[in-house]
């Protein structure tokens, strides 16, 4: 299993990736990302949804119209490790 990141470790990874920023009072990374339209929303949904799936490595979601709310932690580890950065990661890339 992969070690949740240290306060310095997350902070460095966090500042290299746009729109992300801390949970306050949880270990945990988020990103609201917004879109045309609930076409668009969806279809990054379903893009990251694959992505996720193939590196078995999930994101809590909540979707509402052109929106996506994301939060990223590996609960396995009980809180944010390099998968979750990975994930972030491809997140920014899929959004464009
Ligand atoms: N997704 N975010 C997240 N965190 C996990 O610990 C995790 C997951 N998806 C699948 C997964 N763990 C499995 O490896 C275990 O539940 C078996």
């Amino acid at each position: 299993m992969v070690g949740r990141l240290t306060a310095d470790a997350r902070s460095a990874a966090l500042s290299k990736l746009i729109g992300w920023s801390e949970v306050p009072g949880r270990d945990a990374i988020t990103r609201t990302f917004t879109f045309r339209d609930f076409n668009e929303a969806f279809g990054f949904m379903t893009r990251a949804a694959l992505v996720a799936e193939k590196n078995d490595h999930h994101p809590e979601w909540r979707n509402v119209y052109k929106t996506v709310e994301v939060v990223l932690s590996t609960h396995d580890a009980g809180g944010v490790t390099s998968r979750d950065i990975a994930l972030a990661a491809a997140m920014n890339r899929i959004a464009g």
